[in-house]
């Protein structure tokens, strides 16, 4: 149809004689009902200005990707520059992307746009070949190219809160050891009850089999959003894609939990307390293997109000698991972590430039170092660079359950392992907007870490 479009001139409502603006707001009145539409003509805005704002946004687009990145899709409400492609990419199906990278690839069109997750990708049985955009192998993401079965130091928890004050020496000892030359442990005898381990793993796992409409509430939220579901690690900005779907949920100080499957609330909320005060006794017995004192650990770390998140990681079957990885390699932002599996294996820690494969033992919990006990202890103990591979036959599930700091700490190396100026090896900087830095950006390895860094 050729219609003519309303047009509202902007100087006779500005600048003209009463009779003449009534008339104005009249036409206003009608062509707002009629259209929803207008042109504004005489507007007063000088052209030469609306020519220069053509060229200047013009001039944003033609910067490098490298200089709009900045910007790159932020908080929708939070962020006041917002660069980014399609309308919000978060919220997007996630097989456009993989659509895209079909065709860029030349590979048959999937028929993918109906999927969100990894979950209902793996279910629908329609892959045979993994879509492009999720192969993210090769030398700049890999690592170390060799893999080793190697004994990882084991802790028996039980020696640490019940043993003689010598066996509790000899613990302390063996995890000042274990943070130094590995920056990881297993933990066994920690007292968690293995009913409870069992009832989180299945708790999680009914959450990632609800139907997708139930889980879409929490889905791709604002990285400090106490619970988020999404998949691959942060889709607005991940370059690739993962094998992995998540479930993120702040336990504490502030303890949230979906509403949905029901009993997920009073199972997370007994396993997040009873696996945080396990870290909490960990980390008393860390800050000894440090020669610290225990009474200045609360002033450092504000553990009261520790922040304390619990996420679980589902890995479904994968085509050609050769080819992509669950999780990338990168180090985990806080103090401590703990990790359970569902019994399949699928976690690789760096350790002296090479890749262990870590094989857990039943009933125990796989500890790591986190970037906040790198700061604090000066770069002693370093935080552990990990990744999580996927596998063709069976889904695999983690639950990982992370300690830091209080949010508002600001986390500086302790000062009594700075004895001169010049040893101070990090700058401090605030815990929750470490965390919120880490959580935005594509996942690499230790890349704030290098920032605060004083030597290299
Ligand atoms: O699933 C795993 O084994 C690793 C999980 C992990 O690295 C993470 O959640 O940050």
């Amino acid at each position: 149809m050729n219609e003519e479009i309303p047009v509202i001139d902007f100087s006779t409502l500005a600048g003209g004689a009463a009779e003449e603006r009534a008339q104005v707001i009249h036409h206003l009145e009608t062509v707002s009902h009629d259209w929803g539409f207008f042109m504004v003509v005489s507007n007063g805005v000088p052209k030469r200005l609306m020519d220069e704002m053509l060229d200047a946004c013009e001039g944003f687009f033609n910067l490098s990707e490298d200089e709009k990145q900045v910007y790159n899709v932020k908080h929708v409400l939070v962020d006041p520059v917002r660069f980014g492609t399609s309308l919000n990419t978060s919220m997007e199906k996630i097989s456009k992307l993989c659509f895209i990278s079909s065709l860029m690839a030349a590979q048959p069109l999937l028929p993918l746009f109906k999927y969100s997750t990894i979950k209902e990708i793996s279910d629908s049985g329609d892959l045979s070949s993994l879509p492009s955009c999720y192969s993210c192998r090769g030398p700049d993401i890999d690592g170390p190219t060799e893999t080793l079965e190697e004994e990882v130091p084991i802790i028996d928890f039980s020696l640490l809160v019940g043993g003689t004050a010598k066996q509790r020496t000899q613990v302390i000892q063996d995890l000042g050891k274990a943070c130094r030359d590995w920056g990881f442990f297993m933990v066994v005898n920690h007292g968690v009850p293995k009913s409870l381990m069992e009832a989180m793993l299945n708790a999680c796992m009914g959450f990632f089999n609800m139907r997708e409409d139930e889980k879409q509430e929490y889905n791709e939220k604002h990285v400090l959003d106490p619970i988020r579901h999404g998949t691959s690690f942060n889709t607005s900005v991940d370059k690739v894609r993962y094998w992995r779907d998540y479930l993120k949920v702040f336990v504490h100080p502030d303890f949230h939990s979906p509403a949905k499957p029901s009993g997920f609330r009073e199972i997370s909320v007994e396993y997040a307390t009873r696996t945080r005060e396990m870290t909490k006794e960990l980390l008393k017995a860390i800050w000894e293997s440090l020669e610290l004192k225990p009474d200045d650990m609360e002033e450092a770390l504000d553990l009261n109000s520790c922040f304390q998140i619990l996420v679980a990681n589902l890995y479904p079957p994968c085509p050609q698991p050769e080819l992509t990885l669950g999780i990338p390699p990168h180090s985990d932002h806080g103090l401590l972590t703990v990790l359970l599996e569902n019994g399949v294996n699928g976690l690789k820690v760096e350790h002296n430039g090479k890749w262990v494969h870590v094989k857990s033992l039943p009933n125990s919990f796989l500890v790591n170092t986190g970037d906040q006990l790198e700061i604090v202890s000066n770069g002693k103990y370093k935080s552990v660079v990990h990744q999580a591979e996927v596998n063709a036959s069976s889904t695999r599930m983690s639950l990982v359950t992370l300690v830091g700091p209080s949010l508002d700490n600001v986390v500086v190396p302790a000062p009594q392992l700075v004895k001169h100026k010049h040893q101070l090896a990090y700058n401090g900087m605030k815990y929750r907007d470490f965390l919120e830095h880490q959580q935005a950006n594509p996942l690499l390895v230790k890349s704030l870490l290098d920032l605060l860094r004083l030597h290299n």
